[in-house]
């Protein structure tokens, strides 16, 4: 019985850990990258947004993952920078200005050009 207390007081700490660091997951479909240049423009882009964390791009998936704290941003506002960094997020499309500006190789279909 006290094991069983004991098991539930250790739960419900890695709980509460859990819930200060208010950091959730979130995947976010990047299908537009195309090279390794895409990964590290999002990855950087991402690290120096307030409340998200370990931002990595997968580009065999097309996926980006990253922790994120809701407190402070969401889903929305995070499409919203990946877009602004030139690349469909989700449903949302890249920005077309940032988009003209990315180097020529991540653009859609570049690395085929190469
Ligand atoms: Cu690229």
């Amino acid at each position: 019985m006290k094991n069983r207390i004991f098991i539930l007081a250790i739960f419900f700490s890695v709980l509460m850990i859990g819930c200060n660091n208010a950091s959730e997951e979130m995947v976010i479909n990047t299908p537009t990258i195309q090279c390794g240049m895409c990964q590290k423009i999002i990855e950087v882009g991402l690290a120096k947004v307030d409340g998200v964390s370990n931002p990595r791009v997968d580009l065999k998936t097309k996926k980006t993952i990253l922790l994120h704290d809701p407190e402070k941003t969401n889903k929305k506002s995070i499409e919203k920078i990946v877009s602004e960094l030139g690349y469909q997020a989700n449903n949302l499309k890249a920005n077309p200005d940032s988009y003209a500006d990315l180097p020529a190789c991540c653009k859609i279909g570049g690395m085929d050009k190469m």
